[in-house]
């Protein structure tokens, strides 16, 4: 991932600018993954720290080693850190690169999705189990049997009784370059030019690589099928193209739903939009729908969106408390808007 030039920001004035401040100083934080658990909101971000591995296009700069869960009363409340969660020393399978992770509570018991590079450098995604939403947690002694690279997202599909189908968890994942989606084209991992982020993509004139599915067995503790394929399509129903960089996916996948309609939502990495399209069950395909964020300093874009108190509102992160450093970035909170017509307003983070 290519560091951008930030000699030319003047921080002070991008943070006057900048719609919402950083929910916590004291440590930085990313890839906020937020949902509402017993009438709070819980984020699930990954904890960046400055371990002085060099800047490189596969990402060995985000070396993160633990995870901290952050709690607020309300979308504009104090943020708490509710320290150790689950470091990596204590999951035997992983070694390294504790990116972005995410949660479920189901029957009481919480659930951390994370993945992590294991002992011969290939992210899996690994859980660990918990009876409080903000840990710490237990993590299982071996990695989701045939899982493979980055950026769970775990998404409940509501009950019949209450719109959805039958209340099923899935999990969306997957990430390009150094998140390794592009290895496994062929169901097992091409170990070939390992130095490359980019070998093994599809060419610009092919279908892009898409993000998986798997729907969870009832213990939440494994893939119940094979991941799919989640089809993103353009307006004429064609899949989006490798080339087409503003629109096809990257990383960072999250669903929700607003009005019956699914939302698959994820980051375009190197044009650094986070995008969103739209489908009529957790499978899709689904159909591009347009930007949610634009560009911010730093990177990477990541986010969720979760609804509390009858507002939406987008978690995601930047790099201006750090003044531009791509592995030191600060989650934030702004309201989305969904339109009359179910379309989400675009989000400029800096006025
Ligand atoms: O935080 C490390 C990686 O950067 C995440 O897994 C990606 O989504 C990007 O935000």
């Amino acid at each position: 991932m290519p560091e951008d030039p930030i000699d030319h920001i003047d921080f002070d004035e991008l943070n006057e600018k900048a719609i919402s401040q950083p929910l916590v100083t004291h440590i930085y934080t990313a890839d906020p993954s937020a949902h509402v658990f017993n009438g709070k909101i819980y984020i699930y971000p990954s904890h960046d720290i400055d371990a002085g591995d060099a800047f490189d296009d596969l990402g060995s700069h985000f070396a993160m080693e633990d995870y901290h869960v952050i709690s607020m009363d309300s979308a504009g409340g104090k943020a708490v850190d509710n320290g150790l969660a689950l470091h990596v020393k204590d999951v035997l399978w992983a070694e390294k690169q504790m990116w972005a992770p995410d949660a479920a509570e189901k029957d009481g018991k919480y659930y951390l999705f994370f993945p992590a590079k294991d002992h011969s450098g290939i992210f899996r995604i690994g859980v660990a189990v918990s009876d409080s939403p903000s840990g710490p947690f237990v993590p299982q002694p071996e990695a989701i049997k045939e899982s493979f690279s980055i950026d769970p997202a775990v998404f409940k599909d509501a009950c019949p009784d209450n719109g959805g189908n039958d209340g099923s968890y899935y999990m969306y994942f997957g990430g390009i370059w150094g998140g390794q989606l592009q290895r496994w084209r062929t169901n097992s991992f091409n170990a070939d030019q390992p130095e490359s982020p980019v070998a093994h993509l599809p060419n610009d004139n092919e279908p892009s690589l898409c993000p998986k599915v798997a729907k969870l067995t009832d213990d939440l503790l494994e893939f119940a099928e094979t991941p799919k394929d989640l089809l993103i399509i353009d307006e004429n129903g064609n899949p989006l193209l490798q080339g087409d960089t503003e629109r096809r996916f990257f990383e960072a996948s999250w669903m929700h739903k607003y009005k019956g309609k699914y939302y698959f939502s994820y980051s375009t990495g190197d044009t650094h939009y986070l995008c969103y399209a739209t489908g009529d069950n957790p499978y899709g395909p689904f159909t591009y729908g347009g930007r949610i964020l634009n560009p911010v300093v730093g990177w990477t874009s990541h986010h969720s969106i979760v609804e509390f108190d009858n507002k939406w509102y987008l978690f995601y992160h930047d790099s201006s408390l750090s003044k531009g450093v791509t592995h030191l970035r600060s989650i934030k909170v702004t309201e989305l808007i969904h339109d009359e017509n179910g379309k989400i307003i675009t989000i400029d983070p800096y006025k």
